[in-house]
This record gives structure tokens, C-alpha cells and sequence, in this order.
């Protein structure tokens, strides 16, 4: 896995470096802001619920985090970003910054709880950290995904 983001990411960075080496005869093109770095030992996680309960269709999901700290979306400071919450394994670049659907959902004013409306039957869900520019950190800060079921 870290071997092939690794090599993706080096393969990016190449792109983007002959890309922007085409385009520096035209006008100074300005560098790609790098990912933000994360501490050692930094943690995304679900407070709740917990993995494999049952809740009801309206629910309220409680964000954790450990060894780094909050910022509104936009907002460049070290060590901090806001959370992502991703429901029933909706797909995201690694490289990109992070959609946004039903499915998505980004919590820029860097809020740590939200209720959440689903429908009857099994969903996951994981968090995802990102920096001011909705990118994941260097390295990545995604929870582990948990599984619960709608009544
Ligand atoms: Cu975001």
C-alpha cells in the first residue's frame, strides 16, 4: 500500500514537474502548495457510534482526533485540518483535493459531531482528516471504517 502511494506519488510529482517545466516559458507558474505533513502517531477516529450497533434513521456521529488539532477549512496551521466524513465507502483521490456529495461530506467550519439521516439497512463509515486545501496529510489520517446498521 505505502509502496504504491509512494510510486503514485512520485509518478504525480513528475507529471506535475515537467508539466510545470513546459509551462515556465510562458509565465512563472506557481508551485504546487505540498501536502500538508502529519505527526507521528495522529489519529482519526469515530467516538461514535460504535462499530457494528444499531441506530436509529436519524443519528447523531462523533468525531475523534489525537495528535493534531482543528482548523477551519482554509485556514493554513500547522498540524491541523478539518473532518471529512465518508458514508458507505464512497471513493476519493489520495492526490486531489476531496469531493464533495451526499456521500462526502466535508465539515470546513471544523465542526466535531453531526446528525446524520440514513436509510433502513447496513452502512459504513470512516473518517477522513484533510488540510486547509481538502487534501489528506502526508502521511494519510483516515480512520478505520465501521460498520452499523439503520432501524
Ligand atoms: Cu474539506
Amino acid at each position: 500500500m505505502s509502496i504504491i502511494n509512494t510510486v503514485a506519488t512520485a509518478a504525480f510529482i513528475l507529471i506535475t514537474s515537467s508539466i510545470m517545466y513546459a509551462e515556465e516559458s510562458k509565465k512563472p507558474a506557481p508551485t504546487a502548495e505540498p501536502k500538508m505533513a502529519s505527526p507521528k502517531g495522529a489519529k482519526a477516529y469515530i467516538i461514535f457510534p460504535k462499530n457494528g450497533k444499531t441506530v436509529k434513521t436519524k443519528f447523531l456521529v462523533k468525531f475523534g482526533l489525537k495528535k493534531m488539532g482543528i482548523a477551519p477549512a482554509g485556514i493554513k496551521f500547522p498540524n491541523t485540518g478539518h473532518h471529512h466524513l465518508i458514508i458507505d465507502g464512497a471513493k476519493f483521490d489520495m492526490n486531489l483535493p476531496l469531493s464533495m456529495s451526499e456521500t462526502l461530506k466535508h465539515f470546513g467550519a471544523g465542526q466535531t459531531e453531526t446528525f446524520l439521516e440514513l436509510k433502513p439497512g447496513k452502512h459504513t463509515l470512516k473518517l477522513v482528516f484533510a488540510d486547509h486545501l481538502h487534501r489528506v496529510h502526508q502521511p494519510p489520517v483516515i480512520s478505520e471504517e465501521i460498520t452499523i446498521t439503520v432501524k
